[in-house]
């Protein structure tokens, strides 16, 4: 029932850095669809974060369809309840934390919760909290909620010390799709040396030294979409980048 969090947690008691694609349904169709799998065949991610702020088709046979080509465990990130479909691997059940708006709150989960029980999908707990970027992002706009301001590193760790102490199992700092820089490595690391739960980080991530220097400060999924929807064919080095990285470290440590 809980094997992705398990796996989660393992990889991180291990130090096992997790790679997670995102595919943005209303994006991932055609060619791009098709370059996609074509790259995760060569090497799969973690996971596959499957969602968007504006998916309105349904993403239930997109999802089949990862489950038949690839290895990887594909986990909804839905941008609200209406996109929950029960044949993914798990479910990130997120909340907006860092707004005020009750809907992004509590009011989209009421409206799937009952839904999501009876699916009998894994359920990941998650507060979710969008860090202020150089402009304005979808999650923004589409929520209705203030980002936090990337200097206000107490507010930042308030948050998500908040979402661990209500409850949830992992925090996703976010600074939006698309982001021109994604969260600095510093608030990353505030964050993670002084909450207890895995963290995700994603956002305006472009290179593998923005994700080796997001693993570095405590990040222990990241999440990249825009970039491998432009580059599908990079998956792969990026996943060796990660593995190089885990080995150089293990290397280190046993020196
Ligand atoms: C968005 O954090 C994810 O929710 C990924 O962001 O598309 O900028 O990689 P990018």
């Amino acid at each position: 029932m809980r094997e992705i969090f398990r796996t989660i947690l393992l990889n991180r008691e291990a130090e096992k850095k997790m790679l997670a694609v995102l595919i943005d349904p209303e994006k991932c169709q055609g060619p791009l669809l098709a370059a996609t799998i074509a790259a995760l065949k060569v090497e799969a991610p973690d996971f596959i974060f499957v969602g968007g702020s504006l998916t309105s088709t349904s993403t239930k046979s997109l999802i089949e369809l990862f489950k038949e080509e690839t290895e990887s465990k594909i986990i909804l990130f839905p941008g609200n309840a209406s996109q929950f479909t029960p044949n993914a691997d798990a479910l990130l059940f997120m909340s907006l934390i860092s707004g005020r708006n009750p809907d992004y709150l509590i009011g989209q989960q009421v409206q799937s919760a009952i839904s999501v029980k009876n699916s009998g999908m894994e359920v990941i707990p998650m507060g979710y909290i969008l860090i202020e970027g150089d402009a304005k992002s979808s999650v923004e706009y589409i929520s209705n909620t203030q980002p936090i301001p990337r200097e206000k590193k107490g507010i930042v760790l308030s948050t998500a010390l908040a979402g661990e102490l209500l409850g949830m199992h992992i925090i996703y700092l976010e600074a939006g799709s698309g982001a021109k820089s994604p969260v600095s490595p510093e608030l990353i690391q505030y964050v993670s040396e002084n909450i207890s739960i895995p963290l995700i980080v994603g956002g305006g991530i472009t290179t593998p030294a923005d994700m080796i220097s997001s693993f570095e400060a405590g990040a222990d999924i990241v999440v990249i979409g825009n970039f491998f929807e432009k580059y599908p064919y990079k998956i792969p080095d990026f996943i060796e980048y990660r593995d190089k990285y885990y080995e150089e470290k293990r290397k280190k440590e046993e020196e």
